[in-house]
């Protein structure tokens, strides 16, 4: 920290959500100068701006928070098995008060540029008023999901009601009471919305471009005695994440499909659809994430599911995906929503019998139809994982821009690091592991943590991955991905994004293998002393 005097801090940290905040944290009991600059006006991240109704966890509140402190699990209570988005953010300033981050948390800080300054091997951030901050290294927490996209749709700025994206919800949305309100997307954030706001609306229409299939939460309170019980589970319920595949609680099933009859098949299928949370897309065998006679079978079980809810049958065949198997994109989890679409004032309009041709002053034009709106919501979902890494003007060695070196596709060491951009550490950067993200967030930052440590104790002043050591990232990555079905399919997990140029095409965006094999491959690389890096 000597040689970083001159420097305004040690550590610079972009974003304030849980990666920002748990890095801030572990980067100050490491007795280093950390600051953390915040575009919003408070902490919570994706919890602070994604506040439309509806918005919660779908997997188990007390498997998707911090376990690094005794304490704070101790002290926590969670209400419901599966969080509310207004309770998770509770949870956020809680953690944040507990551990007094908010003296380090600068917000309404929206950072333009990051140039790294050689020599001196230091980062210059600049932020949208002009303000300049220096530190020997900087952390990104900015988020995989966090650049609204709109539609690429003729006429969206010529409506004259009130329109929003969802991660843009109005404070208060009494407004919608009795209103005309039409909705565009049927994801993840769409499927929560859409489950809700028909409860409140005049009118709800759903324009849907591709059905995603989504089964039962069944969520349910949680009294008083059992977060009792919760809370002498924890070491069990974090040791259950840790040797699962993607961090979750379920455990894979692992016989495989072909081996069980149909009768064994269907009488688990239906145990398992008849469980709250995660289990009906994580507890199956395996082999239904690449196995496309197994995911067929699978998807028709869903299928029929699907069916037995929607009372008109055509409508019913509109809202399951044709094009996509079960479980091949995230699979959100729903209560009540096919039941929406049973209502007389709840309809589907299927975008792709009966195009969008413009939004009007109005409302919107299909080409038959022309729909009158008091509201229009965008569930348009994000430009995802790299979008908050292309937010902002990142200029590495020799003047190298972040975008250009990931124009031909991304490059990583380990997710965290990325050559020609050095002493930057990425959490939840792209072919990092994903799944249960608090868990991922915890582990990455962990890892960060104990290289600083490292660069503290030996006088690091530069760090920064080869070309090779990316390459080998990247082919281990893409070996790991094999044979997925998801990766045969559009989504924002694949990299695509149909409202952005950039973004037509699928790419490498996650990494594809279990968490276990993730942390080995990070641990060893901490055990090797950081040889894998050029350190100076
Ligand atoms: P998603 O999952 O990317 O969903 C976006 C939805 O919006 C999806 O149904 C899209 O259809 C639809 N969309 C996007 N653009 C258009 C246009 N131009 N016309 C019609 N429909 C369109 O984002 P979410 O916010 O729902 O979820 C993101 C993640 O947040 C989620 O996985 C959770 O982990 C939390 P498409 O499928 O592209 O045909």
């Amino acid at each position: 920290a000597e040689a970083n005097k001159h420097l305004d801090y040690d550590v610079l940290i972009v974003g304030a959500g849980l990666s920002g905040l748990y890095s801030l944290h572990r980067v100050r009991q490491l007795g280093l100068r950390a600051k953390v600059l915040e575009a919003g006006e408070a902490e919570g991240g994706t919890w602070f701006w994604n506040r439309y109704p509806g918005a919660r966890f779908d997997s188990e509140s007390y498997s998707y928070i911090f376990s690094f402190s005794q304490e704070l699990l101790d002290e926590w209570t969670w209400t419901e098995h599966f969080s509310p988005q207004p309770e998770t953010l509770k949870y956020i300033q809680f953690f944040t008060k507990k551990f007094d981050l908010k003296k380090d948390i600068q917000f309404n800080t929206r950072i333009q540029s990051a140039q790294f300054q050689s020599p001196g091997n230091h980062w210059l951030l600049t932020d949208e008023s002009g303000r300049q901050y220096t530190s020997r290294y900087i952390i990104t927490a900015m988020g995989i999901l966090n650049q609204p996209t709109l539609p690429v749709i003729p006429g969206v700025d010529d409506f004259q009601g009130q329109a929003w994206h969802t991660a843009r919800w109005p404070a208060d949305h009494s407004g919608l009471a009795g209103k005309r309100v039409g909705i565009i997307g049927t994801g993840a954030t769409a499927i929560q919305t859409i489950q809700e706001i028909y409860k409140m609306v005049g009118t709800l229409t759903v324009f849907q471009r591709t059905p995603n299939w989504t089964a039962p939460l069944r969520n349910s309170k949680i009294s008083e005695d059992e977060m009792a019980l919760i809370r002498q589970r924890y070491p069990e319920i974090f040791q259950q994440c840790l040797e699962s595949y993607s961090c979750f609680i379920h455990v894979t099933d692992s016989r495989k499909t072909v081996d069980m009859s149909r009768e064994e098949l269907f009488a688990r299928w239906e145990e398992l659809f008849q469980k709250p949370g995660f289990s009906k897309v994580l507890s199956v065998s395996a082999d239904v994430a690449t196995d496309r006679e197994a995911n067929r079978l699978y998807s028709e079980f869903h299928a029929n599911k699907i069916r037995a809810r929607i009372h008109d049958p055509v409508l019913a065949e509109k809202l399951i995906p044709k094009n996509h198997g079960f479980g091949t994109r995230r699979v959100p989890l729903e209560s009540g929503y096919y039941e929406a679409f049973n209502q007389p004032h709840v309809r589907l309009v299927d975008i792709n019998e009966n195009p969008i041709e413009r939004i009007t002053d109005k409302g919107v034009k299909t080409r038959d139809e022309d729909l009158e709106f008091d509201v229009l919501i965008y569930a348009t979902g994000f430009d995802a994982v790299t979008g908050s890494f292309g937010a902002v003007d990142f200029e590495g060695i020799g003047g190298k821009k972040l975008k250009d070196t990931w124009s031909g596709g991304i490059q990583t060491y380990l997710g965290l690091t990325v050559m020609d951009f050095p002493n930057m550490f990425m959490i939840m950067g792209p072919h990092q592991m994903f799944g249960n993200i608090p868990r991922s967030i915890e582990y990455a930052v962990d890892w960060v943590a104990d290289f600083l440590e490292f660069a503290r104790d030996n006088d690091v002043r530069f760090v920064q991955p080869t070309q090779e050591k990316m390459d080998s990232w990247y082919s281990h990555v893409e070996r790991l991905g094999e044979g997925l079905l998801a990766n045969e399919v559009d989504s924002w997990m694949t990299g695509v994004n149909k409202n952005l140029a950039g973004k037509q095409k699928r790419s490498l965006t996650r990494y594809n293998g279990p968490a276990p094999g993730y942390r080995k491959e990070c641990d060893a690389v901490k055990a090797r002393k950081y040889s894998d890096f050029v350190l100076g």
